[in-house]
């Protein structure tokens, strides 16, 4: 399989988060991909080449103007005024705030883009959230040219970023923007798997009214699990896109054998739209061992998961999200794209 990399992801790299109350590292960081990419040498998967230059063109079909403005312009402006760690929000506008007036300094703007802190604007964060979506771009081109299903190996990740909000280490909507691209080039209908433990709030909400693209995601019960405020299985879509938007919750402590069910029952959604192409958001947080998730799936399970992916028999693009237990992120992920190549 041909993965989709570049280098400029390495430009971001969030100093902290704050984890039970404490400021810590941030568990996105840049060696997660690196280590992906060192399995996929290793196991020979196949070519790995660097993404071509879109520009903002395809991202404004997805993103906002005025956010996409302020991600470019927030370390500048942030660095104007002599602070040099990483910008982070401290206040947002939730109920009965006015979130219909944007305001002009710095520390309001980062609150009305954002609905968490774990999402910090360093130095190298607009560089990096730009290659990330040309990586996307790239594969969502390559997988039109030669109908091979393709890895956009991307960082930082995408699926909880909206039109016009960041959240949960997420900027631009990687996933969402090569939907939407591959739409533009003639897919009448997109599908996207998230399989990612932690539900794609961004992903779900961009497409929420629309009857061209598909939402499936499973991933750990909103309830007791971050995003927290979205992900329940009452939430299937509105307008035209009522029954366009499939959600299913599970627990603190799924297994494979629970899991698989209801990724055939995720499959068989998918089967019945019939897509021209699918997108899986391949997050590899479910692991047993993630440090910030509670699933239990083993390294083996991902091959499983692949070959399930397979059986659909769709043109499919993988967009790497999440996954944190940085020892084992390149035998998991790798692992899903052996199984669907062998499935
Ligand atoms: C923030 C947790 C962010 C979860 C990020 C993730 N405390 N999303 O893996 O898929
Ligand atoms: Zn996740």
């Amino acid at each position: 399989m041909l993965t989709i990399y570049s280098q400029d992801h390495q430009h971001h790299h969030g100093q902290s988060e704050i984890v039970d109350g404490t400021i810590q590292p941030s568990f996105e960081m840049p060696r997660r991909v690196e280590m992906v990419l060192d399995r996929i040498k290793q196991t020979a998967l196949g070519d790995i080449v660097e993404p071509a230059d879109y520009g903002l063109a395809p991202v404004l079909r997805i993103h906002d103007a005025r956010y996409v403005n302020f991600l470019e312009q927030a370390w500048p402006r942030w660095q104007a005024l002599n602070r040099c760690h990483d910008a982070l929000p401290n206040a947002w506008p939730i109920r009965g705030l006015r979130s219909d007036r944007i305001p002009d300094d710095i520390d309001g703007q980062l609150g009305f883009y954002s609905f968490d802190m774990s999402t910090p604007i360093t130095a190298g964060t607009w560089p990096a959230i730009r290659a990330a979506a040309n990586v996307a771009l790239t594969g969502a081109e390559k997988l039109v040219q030669t109908g091979q299903a393709v890895f956009s190996l991307c960082r930082p990740p995408g699926h909880h970023a909206a039109s016009d909000y960041m959240g949960g280490y997420c900027y631009f909507n990687n996933a969402a923007i090569a939907a939407q691209a591959l739409r533009d080039q003639g897919a009448r209908r997109v599908a996207i798997l998230d399989v990612d433990y932690h539900h794609g709030n961004g992903t779900q909400s961009i497409f929420y009214r629309r009857n061209d693209v598909l939402f499936v995601s499973l991933h750990g019960d909103p309830r007791n699990e971050y995003p927290y405020y979205l992900g329940y299985a009452d939430e299937t879509g509105d307008d035209d896109g009522l029954g366009y938007n499939v959600n299913y919750p599970m627990p603190h402590g799924t297994d494979w054998d629970h899991y698989r069910l209801a990724l055939e029952a995720a499959c068989q959604k998918i089967r019945q739209f019939a897509p021209d192409a699918l997108i899986v958001s391949l997050g590899v947080d479910t692991f047993e061992h993630d440090p910030i998730s509670q699933f239990r799936l083993k390294n083996d399970h991902y091959l499983r998961m692949g070959e399930l992916i397979a059986a659909l028999e769709h043109p499919t693009l993988f967009v790497m999200e999440g996954g944190y237990a940085v020892e084992d992120i390149g035998i998991n992920a790798v692992n899903v794209l052996a199984g669907f190549e062998q499935g």
